[in-house]
Order: structure tokens, then sequence, then C-alpha cells
């Protein structure tokens, strides 16, 4: 077929296209908790640019990423996830970017929120074939794991060392996660209700059932991660009634009624950072 023919054809911007499996993966990797300091992090990292991304300069990249980490509080381990990350994605020759959307004050954490943040600021700026969200305390164990667009919904964070890397049930959606632009924009993002920790990725999980797609996942030898010890946050009391009722608000409740003001916005040298005011939707 065409597409076929095209395979190693060479782009428009006069380098090939990237081999459909990157060349020089490693396999199972030793993770890092102890970064350097910011400074030498930034010099060690010469092949990242302005705002967190990066693209092979040998070859066309067949997938443009957007990793979005939804944060507050947490600078050491958004340093350590960044150190362990970004020469990941590198090796695995996409063309990415990284969005770290911070929330702002004290009130209850609200992680869907800012990741739907993440993805309209993203597509503001380029746009993206997939967009990938990642837990600020995840850390991949093997670059096989490829941070790339699914065809299916895929659930990244199969086997976490905390859950002796078992996968603790069939549904989950949480940790890292990767969805293209089109599927993200078809169940309409996540729903807005779920403040506090819980249920935002079950909710999502049936949103993605709901439009007939399914959770697709890597081998769990691959899809592993290392979780980084934090204190564990109250979970909403009101999360399993929010679940069960979910599916009367998937047309109304997600992108499509988002409220939120962006605050500070900046491209670092290791991530672009967005802080935001987020309004509870009415
Ligand atoms: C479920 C939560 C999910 C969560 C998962 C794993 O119980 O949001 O545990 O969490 N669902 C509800 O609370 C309804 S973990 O142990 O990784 O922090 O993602």
């Amino acid at each position: 077929s065409n597409s076929n023919a095209n395979n190693n054809a060479t782009s428009s911007s006069g380098v090939p296209r990237c081999p459909a499996t990157p060349p020089n993966l490693v396999g199972p990797l030793a993770v890092s908790k102890t970064p350097p300091n910011l400074q030498a992090m930034e010099k060690a990292f010469a092949r990242v640019k302005q705002g967190g991304r990066g693209a092979p300069d040998e070859c066309q990249s067949r997938y443009r990423v957007a990793i979005v980490i939804p944060f507050r509080d947490r600078f050491k381990h958004l340093m350590t996830l960044l150190y362990n990350l970004h020469p990941i994605l590198l090796r695995q020759q996409i063309d990415y970017q990284i969005f770290v959307v911070e929330q702002d004050g004290t009130w209850q954490f609200n992680r869907a929120m800012l990741m739907n943040i993440g993805y309209v600021e993203a597509l503001k700026e380029r746009t993206f074939d997939c967009f990938i969200f990642h837990d600020v305390d995840l850390l991949p164990e093997n670059d096989k794991n490829i941070y790339n667009c699914p065809q299916q919904p895929r659930h990244m964070s199969v086997a976490v060392d905390k859950f002796s890397y078992k996968l603790p049930y069939s549904d989950l959606f949480g940790g890292v996660s990767a969805m293209t632009t089109q599927h993200f924009r078809l169940v309409n993002g996540f729903s807005n209700v779920f403040w506090g920790w819980g249920g935002e990725d079950d909710d999502m999980a049936n949103r993605i059932k709901s439009k007939g797609l399914h959770i697709s996942r890597y081998p769990a030898n691959v899809a592993r991660y290392k979780m980084l010890i934090h204190k564990k946050e109250k979970a909403n009391p009101k999360r399993y009634e929010f679940l069960k009722s979910g599916k009367k608000r998937f047309q109304t409740d997600g992108l499509n009624n988002l409220q939120y003001e962006v605050l500070d916005h900046k491209h670092l040298k290791l991530y672009t950072w967005y802080l935001v005011r987020l309004t509870p939707p009415n």
C-alpha cells in the first residue's frame, strides 16, 4: 500500500523517517532516585531544548507526544522524574514536550482538571498526536516501554514496585496512561468533579469503554515503574458516588465545561510550566 511504500521515505525535512523500532534502547534500566542539582541537570541534558522539548536529529520522529504531569509541592520528585525520563524519551526517538501543570493554592488537589488543562494548553502551542498523563512519583524502569501514540488508550504503569509488580485490578487507568489527541477529545477528557484522591482514573476507564474503546497494555516485564515514597493524600469520600453517577455527566463534564485561570507560564529548560487556578464547575 501507499503508506507501506512511504515507510522509509525521506521526509520533506531531508532526514529519513525514524525506524519502527528505535535502535539504541537498553531494556531494563537502573533507576536513579538521587538526581544532581538543577544546574548540573540542565547542563547534562544538552539535547533537551527550552520548554523540555526533545526530538531526534538523525531522523523524522513518528510521534509527537505531550507528556502532562499534574503537580503540586513535589519539586524533588519532579527533578527525579525528569532526570530519569528525558534520556529515555530521547532514546525512543520521540518528538516530545513535557508540560508540568501546577495547581495553585491549598484547596484539594484535582489531578483530572490539571490533566485536562495540560491537554488544552499544549494544543495551543503545537499539534500533538497523543498525550501521556504521568504521575510525578513514577519512574520508568525499562526504555522498551515506548511513550508513543496508542491505537487504543494505553495504561502504561502496569507493574509498580509498590504493588509487587502486579496490576491491582484490570480496569486501572491511573499512574501513567496514554491516549491519542482524538480519543481524549472523543471522551470529553477527564471529569472535573473529583477533588482529593481517587476515582478520576476509574471514571476515565468508564468513559473509554462507553465509546467502544478499551484499555491496552504492554507486557508487565516492560511496563515497570518504581514509585517514590510520599505521604498518602486524603481520599475523596464522594468518589464512589461520583463514579456511579459518572455516565450521566460524560457529555457535560470534562473538556467542554473546564474552567481555570493561567496565573503563570514559563518555558523552563527541562519542562514547560503552567501555574493554574482551578474553578470548581457548577
Ligand atoms: C483505586 C482508586 C483509583 C486509584 C487506584 C490505585 O481504589 O483512583 O485505587 O491507587 N479508585 C477509587 O478510589 C474509586 S494507588 O494505590 O496507586 O494510589 O488509582
